[in-house]
């Protein structure tokens, strides 16, 4: 992706660990890569179709000016945060901050840190068995929506869908949500467990009925096998209620574990089914047959 690049640019704030450094100040230094499409302000000679590095230098020199960190990992954090917030053309930074005169009493030319920040895309499946379920499900996607760290929701047809797996018993509306965020998997599925729990969510029975149930369908090409948060959504290939709202949103969107793109698990898996009835009605035909005879 295109970049912006800022380099060495200085800026006297008051972080540190030592009182002196909080009361007295020293120099900072910043680099930054900003990752953005530059192609329609390159195309149109267009300020206002870019992010203006000069206003991305001053809200850098305001915010670390303004605000006062122990660690220059939680100045780094909050800043890079924040600028992502401000300037919404920018998809991703890499940020140095640079401490020249830290208090270390040895020569030494400088010190920093470097973190690399962006928005995530993120597929979520949505569901609800009990209770006024369109109404749960769109109290939801505006919870989402509204959340600071979370910004362009999207939303498949909401449908509705026979009950999988053993113990669910009443008919589910299904859909599939597009978002991006700033949170990380597993802040995104605490934010996720709030919003279930505010719906008036219990879990007494596993696959039990249920007023909300969120689940992270995909993180980017994030893979994680933990049971607290298991992404991509390992049984996803299995359920026509994930599959058919995501090919809405994402048809060719690939699951990183299998390779396999969102059209094609939904195409083998409506395959599969089809041919699993074939057979159960060769089997009654059979049946039927024998009995006959
Ligand atoms: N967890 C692990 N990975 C994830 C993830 N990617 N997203 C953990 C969300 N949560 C994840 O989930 C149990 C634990 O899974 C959580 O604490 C979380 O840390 P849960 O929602 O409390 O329990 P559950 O929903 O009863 O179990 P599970 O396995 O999540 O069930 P599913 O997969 O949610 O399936 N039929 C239709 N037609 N439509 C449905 O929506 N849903 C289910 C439940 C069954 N049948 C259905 C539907
Ligand atoms: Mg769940």
């Amino acid at each position: 992706m295109d970049q912006i690049k800022i380099d060495n640019l200085e800026v006297y704030a008051y972080h540190g660990v030592f009182p002196e450094e909080t009361r007295d100040g020293q120099i900072f230094q910043i680099d930054a890569v900003l990752y953005t499409d530059l192609r329609p302000a390159g195309e149109a000679d267009e300020l206002t179709l870019s992010t203006h590095y000069g206003e991305v230098c001053h809200f850098i020199n305001r915010f670390l000016r303004e605000n006062t960190y122990m660690l220059i990992e939680a100045a780094a954090e909050n800043l890079t945060r924040e600028l992502l917030l401000a300037f919404p053309r920018i998809e991703r930074i890499e940020l140095e901050l640079k401490k020249p005169h830290a208090p270390i009493e040895l020569p030494f030319e400088n010190v920093s840190v470097r973190i690399e920040r962006g928005w995530k895309q993120v597929y979520l499946g949505i569901g609800s068995n009990l209770g006024k379920r369109q109404e749960l499900i769109e109290q939801a996607i505006m919870k989402l929506a509204k959340h600071k760290l979370i910004k362009d929701v999207k939303c498949s047809k909401i449908i509705s869908t026979e009950p999988y797996g053993d113990t669910a018993l009443y008919e589910f509306l299904n859909g599939a949500i597009e978002l991006k965020t700033l949170m990380t998997p597993h802040k995104l599925l605490e934010f996720l467990h709030q919003i279930e729990a505010e719906a008036g969510r219990e879990r007494k029975v596993h696959w039990g009925p249920r007023t909300l149930d969120l689940d992270i369908l995909f993180y980017e090409d994030f893979v994680s096998n933990d049971p607290v948060l298991t992404v991509p959504h390992p049984d996803m290939e299995n359920r026509l209620f994930v599959l058919e709202p995501l090919n809405e949103l994402c048809p060719w969107y690939f699951n990183p574990v299998t390779g396999k793109s969102v059209r094609q698990m939904l195409r083998e898996l409506k395959e599969a089914e089809a041919a699993s009835e074939t057979e159960e009605a060769q089997k009654q035909e059979e049946l039927i047959k024998h009995e006959e005879e």
